[in-house]
């Protein structure tokens, strides 16, 4: 069995105060928020696996088209080498051709899952050890809106991958922090490679969060029963529709949950009573859509040089790659 160093920037009782204290913030504000992360529990992860295999959700198989085609190109940038972090990683399975192709260019050093889910990193390592020999492997359990600070540096160029449009979620203030962040915390000749996706037909966009199966809208209210396990909540999830708008002004999917009545409800663990209006709306959070411009002058704004974007065949996630 390899060594496999874990870096455990967080614990437990660390999510619990920041959910609570979320939770608490954004239940007692006017308009209602709560974060988008509180979704993905086992049963939130689940939905949204399930949310990937739907037809409209086209991100997942784009982007991953875009990396099984590009992935020998994107191993050519840079020489001798690299050490691979993973932001967000899961079960690792976005990055893979990427992996591989470095592998076989013989320029794989290391590879760093990074995730906030311990258990996920502990498995991602496990699986992943057979399958690259002689490639050091190890994990760090952070939040990687906090904990950048701490990539770690084993002298090998390092590539960050930040995949699946996971940075649509963050508003323009929070996108700006990110970069600056990661960009604090690599030296001129990393990498940063960035899934995002691309602004198109808003009817392509929205039919990618009202899908006709109605995963987006179970994976959406799934944050109602995770505060209902967590917080001892009395969320009665059937009782809040779905809702996904686009503002065409701010390229942004804004997702709600909205009160079909008036309603009561209990979050014991905090000891507050939140009361819902009929059509009350609940933000439960965004998704930015990019044009490749846009985003690559916010990479500029924050030092990064980018060097490409590979997109899909229909242009709809593009995949940006950034030397520090
Ligand atoms: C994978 C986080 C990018 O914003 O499209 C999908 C999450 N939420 N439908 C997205 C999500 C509801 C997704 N990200």
């Amino acid at each position: 069995m390899p060594h496999q160093e874990l870096r455990i920037c967080i614990a437990e009782d660390d999510l619990d105060a920041a959910l609570r204290l979320d939770v608490r913030r954004g239940l007692t504000s006017e308009p209602k928020h709560l974060p988008m992360r509180l979704h993905y529990d086992g049963r939130g992860s689940a939905l949204f696996g399930e949310l990937t295999r739907q037809p409209e959700y086209y991100q997942t198989r784009a982007e991953r088209a875009v990396l099984r085609d590009n992935a020998a190109a994107i191993a050519a940038f840079g020489a001798g080498p690299v050490a691979v972090v993973e932001l967000g990683a899961g079960r690792a399975e976005k990055i893979r051709p990427v992996l591989d192709a470095l592998a076989a260019a013989g320029r794989l050093d290391a590879f760093w899952p990074f995730d906030v889910a311990e258990g996920e990193v502990r498995d991602v390592l496990a699986e992943l050890a057979p399958a690259y020999p002689g490639v050091r492997l190890g994990g760090i359990v952070g939040d990687f809106t906090r904990h950048l600070s701490q990539l770690p540096d084993s002298g090998s160029a390092r590539l960050v991958a930040f995949l699946g449009g996971t940075f649509g979620n963050f508003t323009g203030p929070e996108r700006g922090r990110f970069l600056q962040d990661l960009r604090e915390a690599l030296r001129p000749g990393d990498r940063f490679l960035l899934g995002a996706d691309l602004v198109k037909d808003p009817e392509v966009i929205l039919a990618a969060y009202n899908d006709a199966a109605g995963v987006t809208a179970e994976f959406n209210r799934n944050v109602l029963h995770v505060l209902n396990h967590r917080l001892g909540a009395d969320f009665a999830p059937e009782h809040f529709e779905h809702v996904a708008l686009w503002d065409g002004g701010t390229d942004t999917v804004d997702m709600r949950l909205r009160a079909l009545k008036p309603m009561t409800v209990r979050i014991a663990d905090l000891d507050l009573d939140v009361s819902f209006a009929a059509g009350e709306e609940i933000r439960t959070g965004i998704s930015v859509k990019f044009h490749r411009g846009e985003l690559e002058t916010q990479l500029r704004a924050a030092a990064f040089a980018p060097e490409a974007c590979w997109t899909d065949e229909d242009g709809r996630m593009g995949v940006f790659l950034a030397e520090a």
